[in-house]
């Protein structure tokens, strides 16, 4: 017999349900929650304390139902009602537009196609199956026929909705999406892992797949999942809206995440611009991506061209380069650098990944290497993304050979053979030598000659290094009384080069305070701290005479950069040094200081959003602060200013709405030249 239960209970229960429904529709699918995490836990509490009073009230659909009691022994299969297709790839604008030439000629219509745009997350492809509103079963796309059930771990991901929300939706719709775990939720997970001592994923698609193969679902209600809704497969009961970003939105609306990128092109020229843009957002976004979907954006036209083997006509994914490829690691060697740091670098059978072929790439430190595991001669995981430095991210174990060798970490400088260090709280180690050793002489002249600090034309790495090999410079101040007959001399050196690279140097000596102090190679001290120390001491002598504490009040100067600061210009060989630059007729222009609110942009704030490609975010940022303006984060109606450069979003949508003047970069740049 049924238990007496109020009905009034039964209307508490499900409207508590409700309320707690929409808070996670507006927390994980909104990202917009309207009310704090300790309200959401206690009416939580609220609801589960009532269904513990009264289990026979509970709901497979309650919010308090996403992890299932018992670990299940194997996952069971599930044929797909409608087959869960592939996708054709295009790997250049080629590709691209020969799709869309093939459509047109098949649509027969000269009329230009629209395309519905959407990012291909890099996870994995999952059908949910919704009967009446219910999450009923969620599967992997298995060969597209016949997946694996794992409803049980479907259910623990919050952001996939246990009933939908709002109206209109069909009796039976299978949502099809990609279960991905974004980028920070990876980093946090494999921290923990390394923390714990336990085996690190090597990339968040694995660790996506790893959590939803479990098969007791609270381990997989611990990993941070999300599933982004991408199109429909069975549907019955009900119909949908005729373009298949409207039926997105339908989605959305009923309490499932869709991509909030994707975008609607008028033909195959806005695809190709949709495409370079999410190419450069592609490292800014929160998950990786490894190309773009574009689909037919009429489901008319979708039907009208049908499928092909296993593949939509009317879709295709633009791939980017892969970002990861394997390789075999063919040694290691060992570089010095400007501040004596060693790093172990890779040298790799070239494998072309990321849009170029790699050869090298750094391991970072000794701890990288044991990490890793690493042996010469092993097979590798290199990663190399936008123009991030080629990384090597794991050992692919099981293609290990017998005849790997360990890897040995040098027990003095490999260049200068002085003892190595390391200080304290470092994992670096040093070099001891400082400008006795030849790589950090080589590497200081470099960095004294490059575009940033004294720029000098036709003054570049092989050469100095050729200079510092033959003996003709061993400090910066060398430089300058480099000798037409010697230079001649050198391989490769005509007459002409060597006038070009006198005359360089000549004009080379009118600077600014700022480049010069950049050019010292101070350590920490990059041009934006550099630029901030010009505009607060005024001089060489006001710098080089300052205590550690009257360093720290320089906007952006720090304990440890202090002491990095005064700790040069304590040493001997140092003061020479600069003493030997000015006697070699290094001079700028004085810089006068100017009261803190008489500045140009005092009482401006301005925002930076997009891409920068000429001036470093930092350096925008130090060099705006330099002339009295603050510089924010996020756009408000204070925001005296937006620099947007490509690929700005949101806080470029936001300043125009509010009306607030927006500049470009060559904009930026003519406004700091021009103070
Ligand atoms: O594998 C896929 C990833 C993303 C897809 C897909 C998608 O849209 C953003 N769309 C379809 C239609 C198919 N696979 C078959």
């Amino acid at each position: 017999m049924m238990p007496n239960i109020p009905e009034a209970l039964r209307g508490d229960i499900e409207a508590l349900r409700e309320k707690l429904r929409h808070h996670n529709y507006r927390y994980y699918v909104l990202d917009e929650p309207t009310v704090s995490d300790a309200e959401y836990d206690r009416e939580f509490l609220r609801l589960q304390s009532i269904e513990n009073e009264h289990p026979e009230l509970v709901t497979q659909d309650s919010p308090t139902q996403r992890v299932g009691a018992t670990p299940l022994g194997a996952f069971e299969q599930v044929a797909h009602e409608v087959p869960m297709l592939s996708l054709g790839n295009a790997f250049n604008e080629e590709d691209m537009r020969e799709f869309n030439k093939r459509l047109c000629d098949r649509l027969k219509s000269g009329a230009p196609i629209e395309y519905a745009c959407e990012p291909k997350l890099d996870g994995i492809a999952v059908s949910l199956l919704y009967q009446n509103g219910v999450l009923v079963r969620g599967a992997t796309r298995g060969d597209g026929s016949t997946g694996e059930d794992i409803t049980q771990n479907v259910r623990t991901i919050e952001s996939i909705p246990l009933r939908l929300i709002g109206e209109g939706y069909p009796h039976t719709l299978e949502v099809r999406g990609e279960i991905y775990m974004p980028k920070a939720g990876f980093r946090h997970l494999n921290q923990t892992a390394a923390a714990a001592g336990d085996k690190q994923f090597v990339n968040p698609r694995n660790a996506a797949a790893g959590s939803l193969r479990q098969l007791d679902a609270k381990i997989t209600a611990q990993r941070p999942l999300q599933m982004c809704a991408y199109s429909v497969g069975w549907v019955e009961g009900g119909s949908l809206p005729d373009r298949h970003t409207e039926v997105l939105h339908a989605l959305n609306s009923w309490g499932l995440l869709i991509n909030s990128e994707m975008a609607v092109a008028q033909n195959i020229d806005e695809c190709m611009s949709y495409f370079q843009r999410l190419d450069g957002l592609r490292e800014s976004l929160a998950y990786d991506i490894d190309g773009i979907v574009f689909k037919v954006n009429s489901r008319l036209l979708q039907e009208r061209l049908g499928q092909v083997s296993r593949a939509p006509r009317w879709a295709i994914a633009h791939k980017f380069p892969a970002q990861e490829e394997i390789t075999r690691l063919l040694d290691v060697e060992f570089q010095v650098g400007r501040t004596g740091a060693i790093t172990p670098v890779a040298r790799l059978e070239p494998v072309f990944v990321g849009g170029v072929t790699v050869s090298n790439a750094t391991l970072h430190n000794r701890d990288e290497i044991q990490r890793l595991g690493l042996k010469i001669k092993d097979y590798v995981v290199v990663h190399r993304a936008g123009d991030v430095i080629p990384k090597v991210v794991s050992v692919v174990t099981a293609k290990r050979s017998e005849d790997v060798q360990d890897i040995a970490f040098p027990e003095v400088c490999p260049v200068c053979e002085s003892p190595l260090e390391t200080l304290a709280g470092e994992v670096v180690i040093r070099c001891t030598g400082g400008l006795i050793c030849g790589a950090q002489r080589k590497e200081a002249i470099k960095h004294f000659a490059s575009r940033k600090a004294m720029d000098i034309d036709g003054l570049g790495d092989k050469l100095v290094e050729v200079l510092v090999d033959k003996g003709l410079i061993n400090a910066v101040a060398d430089l300058y009384s480099l000798e037409f007959s010697a230079l001649t001399k050198l391989e490769r050196m005509g007459e002409k080069s060597a006038e070009n690279l006198l005359a360089a140097l000549k004009e080379s000596r009118l600077t600014t305070l700022p480049r010069f102090l950049f050019a010292l190679g101070i350590r920490e001290v990059g041009e934006a701290t550099a630029r901030s120390l010009a505009h607060h001491f005024a001089s060489i002598e006001n710098i080089s005479a300052a205590s550690e504490e009257q360093l720290l009040s320089v906007a952006d100067v720090g304990p440890v950069v202090a002491h990095y600061i005064a700790d040069f210009f304590k040493q001997a060989h140092n003061l020479e040094a600069v003493e030997n630059l000015i006697a070699a007729g290094i001079h700028w222009p004085e810089i006068v200081l100017v009261p803190a609110e008489e500045l140009p942009l005092t009482g401006q704030t301005w925002v930076i959003t997009g891409n920068l490609e000429q001036i470093s975010r930092a350096d925008a940022k130090a060099q705006l602060q330099a002339l009295g303006a603050k510089v924010a984060g996020s756009v408000s109606a204070k925001t005296y200013g937006l620099i947007a450069g490509p690929a700005a979003g949101s806080k470029l949508t936001k300043a125009q709405d509010l009306g607030i003047t927006i500049i470009d970069e060559a904009e930026l740049l003519a406004l700091l030249a021009e103070h």
